[in-house]
């Protein structure tokens, strides 16, 4: 066991050969009668700050060296460390300002920092391999070892000698380390359970990506997400992701459109000089490629050996699936339900480390974020990771319960109240004259409805145009997913169905479950559920929601999978068939006086990418003349009920 002082002199080290390998100014200088005035290796005086800021250079078992940025709090003794891997650029994440206080120095708030910095933990951060300061190379969400990764290195190994490295050279750590992190650096966490480094103690994957193709990232149930090609793009081009991508529109639903298939706006973008967009091209189905590193099947085959909260946002406009499937495919492990935690919060990606108390137009009574923080994360991180592990009351599963405004403690997920009643899967039939009901339909008068779906005019999925990019500067994207659906329901080429007002509280916890019988006048088609919750009008409190269509649950489905997600065929054309398929997590009350919607619609533009509704082999290609105009219908007959499971809860 190495003494306190030659630790720190390993850690000085470090600092000082990373200058200096930053600096690259070796050899005699070129011209000695007028010599830089920039210093081969300058070293900050750091003395007056609250804390140290060391930067290291880890080596992983391949040699390849980790950039990692070390903030230590002045004065810190046997402090637990708070570990994120990242792709995002560890010196930006710790340099927010320039200043003699940690607090401003991290981004204020990219990672519950108020969390962190109250606790005072030993704050890390760590550019993944190939990107930033690290050296190696960069694959999107780098696959574990194995068919997908044939390189000995992986994320859970790099987390390993991470972990090794920080627990043996930082002398002022209790030795136990945490990783936390949001989205990709909540995929992170995730990695790190796969053979965890024995000081790992607890993971807090937040909004994490789980499954690209099924519900997270780049598909959904098919449908390929195509404005993310932007990230793809800006991510792997260079290792600083200095090159941005271009735009000829305002408005991404006019350069989408004009591309035609996204694989057309690809290579008028270059983007098939990259490894990840190439490998999305080749593989559009759910085949090994996808199945092989979907993190919930790769944590169900793993033994469950550290304490795991997953946080998860209702309206989580990126990875909506991942945390509840992973507590799904983990929970069942945990046999003493004290090692895996679930928080559901009514947020969008990542908003439970700002304020919480609105999304959009939908307001919360109180700041949820703030609760998160303050009730769940800090005492859970205290318990699990300080020498004196104060004593906490966190409960297996954290639910706000949107529509009421309350959080929930519970047992288990899902789960309807404290004292576990247990949700009741619940058929909601179309019917005739656009109306839901609990009945199955009696008449085969009428038996569907009918729009015409014309690829050259594609539903947004936004209210209104002109659609900005995702991330770009003043966007709105976080909130697309409350948005007021009453746009979409003024278009011929959706179809609304409503119920009558709930006459007692109606609770929605877990996954609702879309059984749509439907018909296409094409070979190919995508389907869109949405299930609304409708505002009555009159509310003295809020007299500007009246009528509000807030989405509570929705997703696409490409038609061609309706068989086999592996597998796409042709539909056959004017024949009504079931589309089954699972929408994302609710926990939702329905107030009384309130109705229930639920609106289907055959593309979300420019978001997902338009279905031709003509089979080609793969989408990515379809040619001009492959899109076309096809009626749609949606059947209600007796023979033919078309529905959607509920996942109801019996209020006490
Ligand atoms: N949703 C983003 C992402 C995760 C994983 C892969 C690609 C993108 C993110 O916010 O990090």
């Amino acid at each position: 066991m190495k003494t306190f002082q030659s630790r720190l002199l390993v850690a000085v080290f470090c600092s000082i050969q990373l200058f200096a390998f930053q600096s690259g100014t070796q050899g005699p200088p070129k011209y000695p009668d007028l010599p830089s005035e920039s210093p081969a290796g300058f070293q900050p005086r750091m003395e007056t700050w609250d804390y140290a800021r060391r930067e290291v250079m880890i080596a992983m078992r391949d040699g390849v060296r980790l950039h990692t940025v070390i903030l230590v709090p002045k004065g810190a003794s046997h402090a637990p460390i708070l570990l994120t891997r990242t792709p995002y650029d560890a010196d930006a994440q710790t340099y927010h300002e320039a200043s003699a206080y940690l607090s401003p120095t991290l981004n204020g708030y990219d990672n519950a920092d108020d969390v962190i910095v109250e606790g005072g933990y030993i704050r890390v951060i760590q550019d993944v391999r190939g990107k930033y300061g690290s050296e190696g190379d960069y694959v999107m969400t780098r696959p574990l070892h194995g068919p997908l990764n044939p390189t000995p290195v992986d994320h859970s190994t790099d987390t390993y000698d991470t972990i090794d490295w920080l627990v043996k050279n930082i002398p002022e750590t209790n030795g136990k380390v945490g990783i936390l992190g949001i989205s990709y650096d909540g995929f992170l966490p995730l990695m790190a359970l796969v053979n965890p480094h024995p000081a790992l103690k607890v993971s807090v994957p937040m909004n994490p990506m789980v499954d690209g193709w099924i519900g997270d990232d780049w598909f959904h149930n098919g449908a390929f997400r195509e404005q993310n090609m932007p990230y793809i793009y800006e991510q792997e081009a260079t290792r600083k992701s200095e090159l941005k991508w271009w735009r000829s529109h305002l408005d991404d639903y006019d350069e989408f459109l004009q591309a035609g298939s996204a694989g057309n706006l690809g290579r008028i973008h270059g983007l098939e000089q990259m490894g990840f967009w190439r490998k999305i091209l080749e593989h559009p189905s759910y085949d090994a490629f996808w199945q092989e590193q979907s993190m919930d099947k790769i944590l169900a085959a793993q033994p469950l050996k550290v304490v795991v909260l997953l946080v998860d946002s209702l309206w989580d406009q990126e990875d909506i699936y991942g945390a509840p499937a992973v507590y799904k495919a983990i929970k069942p492990k945990d046999t003493n339900n004290d090692k895996v935690f679930l928080v559901l919060g009514p947020w969008h990606h990542g908003q439970e480390i700002h304020d919480g108390s609105a999304l959009g137009a939908i307001k919360f009574d109180s700041d949820t974020g703030l609760y998160f923080r303050q009730h769940i994360l800090a005492p859970f991180l205290a318990h699990y990771l300080k020498d004196d592990a104060p004593p906490m009351d966190v409960p297996p599963v954290s639910a706000f319960e949107t529509g009421t405004n309350h959080w929930r403690q519970l047992q288990g997920w899902p789960s309807g109240c404290e004292s576990g009643c247990a949700p009741k899967a619940t058929a909601l039939y179309f019917q005739p004259g656009r109306k839901l009901s609990y009945s199955q339909p009696q008449s085969s008068v009428g038996e569907y409805d009918e729009y015409v779906s014309d690829p050259a005019k594609p539903v947004t999925y936004r209210s209104t145009r002109p659609i900005a990019p995702v991330y770009a500067p003043g966007s709105t994207w976080a909130q697309w997913l409350v948005e007021d659906q009453r746009s979409a329901e003024a278009r011929p080429d959706v179809l609304s169905f409503i119920s009558d007002p709930v006459t007692s509280p109606t609770k929605i916890s877990g996954r609702p479950v879309a059984n749509l019988v439907a018909s296409t006048s094409g070979t190919d088609s995508d389907w869109v559920v949405k299930l609304i919750d409708v505002y009555p009008d009159g509310d003295p409190e809020r007299p500007e929601m009246g009528g509000y269509e807030l989405m509570v649950s929705a997703d696409i489905f490409r038609g061609r999978y309706r068989e086999s997600l592996e597998t796409p065929k042709p539909i056959t054309a004017n024949t009504p068939l079931l589309y089954r398929w699972e929408l994302p997590t609710v926990n939702h009350v329905l107030v009384t006086g309130h109705r229930i919607m639920v609106q289907v619609q055959s593309s979300w533009f420019p978001l997902y990418d338009r279905n031709p509704q003509t089979f080609v082999p793969n989408i990515f290609w379809a040619k001009p003349e492959d899109y076309k105009k096809a009626v749609q219908r949606v059947y209600h007959g007796p023979g033919n009920a078309s529905f959607i499971e509920l996942p109801l809860v019996t209020l006490r």
